[in-house]
């Protein structure tokens, strides 16, 4: 199998598109579809392991849930050269994870070439228990899970991260005004326009997301943040429909 191939899943057309999943097919183009599709995916998730850098606490873990290929938690451990540094990255594709374990073997190395400490497990984030942790990457997960699980997760978070710890949210959001969605999602089909996609890709892309991905706007993140129980809030970066929030537990 060839890895890091051109998107081209939706480009001829399909008698019946299918659901989205992040299956083989999916895994073997993911860094270039990502990349083409996200506005601002390189800025956040370089960001990521500098904000991780802030708040990781000696001696707890940070987990990167829904990891994919890695790209947060390399980034993490690129931010925090400390071979203690203990990192736990989940997904639920186990066609990422086998992806993804050859990925940390060849770049996720301490300075003299030991391997970094990750565990890497296939899983389903709502089910996994969160503990000891200070830094929680949710980066483009969150938006595919059912809405009646995204209260208890991070319920779960909140309990699980240490006095002063952080979550990095990072998702598409949707806007309640609707001229402003209207502008900002109309520009991010131009983004993918521009960066290569045809409007039969875009689609067919967005008829295999209809309801798998659910976007949610600041207000509801924001007042989910407070009734889980976190302290304070965030957005600290928008690139159009794209946005990354933290989310601090109280010292
Ligand atoms: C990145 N963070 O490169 N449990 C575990 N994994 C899940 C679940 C779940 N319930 N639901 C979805 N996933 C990465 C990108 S991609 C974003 C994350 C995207 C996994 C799913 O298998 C996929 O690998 C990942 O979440 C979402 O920054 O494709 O837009």
């Amino acid at each position: 199998m060839q890895d890091n191939q051109k998107d081209s899943i939706f480009a001829n057309p399909l008698d019946k598109v299918a659901t989205f999943s992040f299956d083989d097919q999916v895994v073997q183009v993911f860094p270039d579809m990502i990349k083409r599709s996200v506005p601002g995916y390189s800025n956040m998730i370089g960001m990521t392991g500098v904000i991780a850098r802030r708040y990781w606490q000696p001696g707890t873990r940070v987990y990167d849930l829904g990891c994919s290929l890695g790209a947060s938690t390399l980034s993490v451990c690129h931010q925090i050269d400390d071979p203690n540094l203990e990192i736990i990255a989940l997904d639920n594709s186990e066609a990422m994870i086998e992806r993804c374990e050859r990925v940390f073997a060849q770049e996720a190395l301490n300075s003299d070439g030991s391997a970094r400490n990750i565990q890497l497990e296939c899983a389903d984030i709502c089910e996994y228990p969160i503990e000891n942790a200070s830094v929680v990457v949710l980066n483009f997960t969150f938006q595919f899970l059912p809405l009646e699980s995204r209260l208890p997760l991070l319920e779960k978070i909140v309990a699980g991260l240490a006095p002063g710890g952080v979550l990095v949210l990072s998702e598409k959001v949707r806007f309640e005004q609707a001229d402003k969605q209207d502008t900002l999602f109309d520009l991010q089909l131009d983004f993918k326009r521009a960066n290569g996609y045809s409007d039969l890709e875009i689609s067919q892309k967005r008829a295999a997301l209809e309801n798998f991905l659910q976007a949610e706007s600041f207000e509801t993140h924001q007042q989910r943040f407070d009734q889980a129980g976190f302290a304070h809030n965030c957005v600290w970066f928008q690139y159009l429909n794209f946005a990354s929030m933290l989310a601090i537990k109280a010292r």
